[in-house]
């Protein structure tokens, strides 16, 4: 008999015996950061599917397109790969899911300060363009705060549909809004 290359679980969601690697945006500006960060990547390290996990270096970071009023209110920012077997619809569910469960509330305003935010950057060479799910996600490449930890994870990751890698691209960022390394207590 044939291999099968997908094969459907209970779940009714199709998943893959390959491993397919995933890059994902944290972010918070609210409450305990670092540890909603710390979090978020144990969480996502814990999921059914996760072949594995590699956490970037952390980032404080000024706060892009945010209200005049939340401007003190700095974000830490980092990036994960992850390989995973599970499907992307599931992959965005499940970390949808986990946004609800580290006390994000989701109030309608635009960027309003969040306890965790969790954005698919990538999933590996797909493309898709749906109001609920775009991949690569749209302003992946145009933020420092993006940019600047995928490149220290992997400076020649080439994300879906560019031609140029995540260091070449991070080098032609403009200096502000600023990114700097978080080193709590230094
Ligand atoms: N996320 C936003 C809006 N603005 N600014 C920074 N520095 N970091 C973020 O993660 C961020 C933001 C919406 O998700
Ligand atoms: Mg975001
Ligand atoms: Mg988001």
């Amino acid at each position: 008999m044939k291999t099968p290359t997908h094969r459907t679980l209970n779940s009714g969601l199709p998943t893959s015996d390959i491993p397919v690697e995933a890059a994902v945006g944290l972010g918070s500006n609210l409450g305990d950061r670092l540890g909603y960060l710390q979090e978020a990547r144990d969480r996502i390290a814990s999921l059914p599917g996760t072949v594995s996990v590699e956490m970037s270096p952390v980032y404080e970071t000024e706060p892009v397109g945010v209200a005049d009023s939340y401007r003190a209110l700095t974000y830490l920012n980092a990036a994960l790969l992850v390989r995973t077997t599970l499907g992307v619809e599931e992959w965005s569910r499940r970390l949808h899911a986990l946004e609800d469960e580290l006390y994000r509330v989701r109030t309608g305003e635009r960027n309003a300060p969040r306890t965790i935010d969790i954005d698919l950057l990538t999933f590996g060479n797909l493309r898709m363009d749906r109001p609920d799910l775009r991949l690569p996600h749209p302003q992946c490449l145009t933020r420092r705060f993006v940019c600047q930890p995928l490149a220290d994870l992997r400076p020649g990751y080439v994300v879906p549909g560019q031609s140029r890698t995540v260091a070449q691209i991070l080098a032609t960022l403009p200096e502000r809004p600023w990114v700097r390394r978080y080193a709590p207590g230094a």
